[in-house]
């Protein structure tokens, strides 16, 4: 305990220099097959406190490499029932390189805990950010949006596709469960050094229930109306949540949120009853409406009040390629549109 390091700012400080003062990166080491234990890290403060365990800052000692360790308890994990999810997840998430997704760099356990070397996302969560601002500039939010479908593509070509609220357990018990595992709202996004959007994976509810929206039971308001409705779903609710996120970072709040409860959002969303306030943008408008009310009419043909939209060419029913090179992207976005 005489080596653990409580001052902030010393630890912020090593996360912005130890790139120009190791060479060796905490992958390099990885790449060696370094088997890690506690004793590599001295542990800083809290980042995160959740359901099966806390996240803290950390820095590896032989590199200098900053991350978020992240402190699961078996206990908990077996009593929660989730050891295999978690195996699934780690193996999946160790795979991904992607700079808008938040890397897994390894793990390891002890007696009685797991521990997940994550990479440290220096400018925190993105829900604060929007929290504090009330809503994003056209710029900030194209950008972030633009960021988020390059992640989406990534993850789509790796065939890793969101999953969401279960389904069957909200027509039964008319409630969301907390088996979200993946999904897409401000709350899981996580902001870089640059500003850069992270997606990382708070399925294992790191955030109190405290936060705005976060309850135990999770939200709605992310959820396609094929998903709120039972039906079957595909590779259309990414498209969907995207068109959610954007229309929350540019007015600050959900679409379909209703402060009467969530019987309400899931009437709001299965009639994709959608008002777009005056300040946004004409390009912004029209990509919502492309993004959100197309995906529902792809989703669900068999809606009357649409089916005059069906008919519309298909072009206009966005795909992620095409909302990269959506005008509204590419008018506000930081960072001119390209592949990674
Ligand atoms: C199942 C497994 C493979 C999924 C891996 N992902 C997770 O477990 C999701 N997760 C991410 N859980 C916690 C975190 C997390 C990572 C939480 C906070 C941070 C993090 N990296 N960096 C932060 C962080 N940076 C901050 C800066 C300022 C204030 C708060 C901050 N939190």
């Amino acid at each position: 305990k005489e080596n653990a390091v409580n001052s902030e700012e010393y630890l912020y400080v090593w996360s912005l220099f130890y790139k120009y003062t190791h060479t060796l990166t905490l992958t390099q080491l990885y790449r060696q097959k370094h088997e890690w234990s506690l004793s590599d890290f001295e542990l800083g403060k809290p980042l995160g406190k959740g359901k099966f365990g806390h996240v803290y800052l950390a820095r590896e000692k032989r590199t200098g490499f900053i991350v978020a360790l992240k402190v699961l308890y078996k206990q908990e994990l077996e009593e929660g029932k989730v050891e295999k999810q978690l195996r699934r997840e780690v193996e999946i998430q160790s795979h991904l390189r992607h700079p808008n997704i938040l890397r897994l760099y390894g793990y390891f356990y002890d007696e009685k805990r797991v521990y997940l070397i994550l990479e440290y996302a220096a400018k925190g969560e993105l829900y604060k950010q929007l929290r504090d601002c009330g809503k994003f500039t056209e710029e900030q939010a194209a950008t972030y949006i633009q960021q988020m479908t390059h992640a989406l593509l990534y993850l789509h070509s790796n065939h890793v596709i969101h999953r969401y609220n279960c389904l069957c357990f909200l027509v039964k018990y008319n409630q969301p469960t907390t088996n979200v595992i993946r999904d897409i709202k401000p709350e899981n996004l996580l902001l870089g050094l640059k500003g850069e959007l992270k997606i990382a994976d708070f399925g294992w509810s790191v955030h109190a229930p405290t936060s705005r929206r976060t309850t135990l039971c999770g939200t709605l308001d992310y959820l396609p109306p094929e998903m709120v409705e039972g039906r079957e779903y595909g590779e259309g609710v990414d498209r969907w949540s995207l068109g959610v996120l954007m229309y929350e970072f540019l007015v600050g709040s959900p679409p379909f949120e209703d402060q009467s409860g969530y019987r309400a959002t899931y009437k709001r969303i299965a009639r994709v009853d959608l008002h777009i306030p005056d300040h946004v943008s004409v390009e912004g408008r029209d990509l919502i409406q492309k993004v959100l009310v197309c995906a529902c009419v792809v989703s669900n043909p068999l809606n009357n009040q649409y089916t005059k939209l069906l008919q519309h060419d298909p072009e206009n029913r966005l795909s992620l390629d095409k909302v990269l090179c959506h005008p509204w992207i590419l008018k506000y976005a930081k960072r001119p549109s390209r592949s990674l």
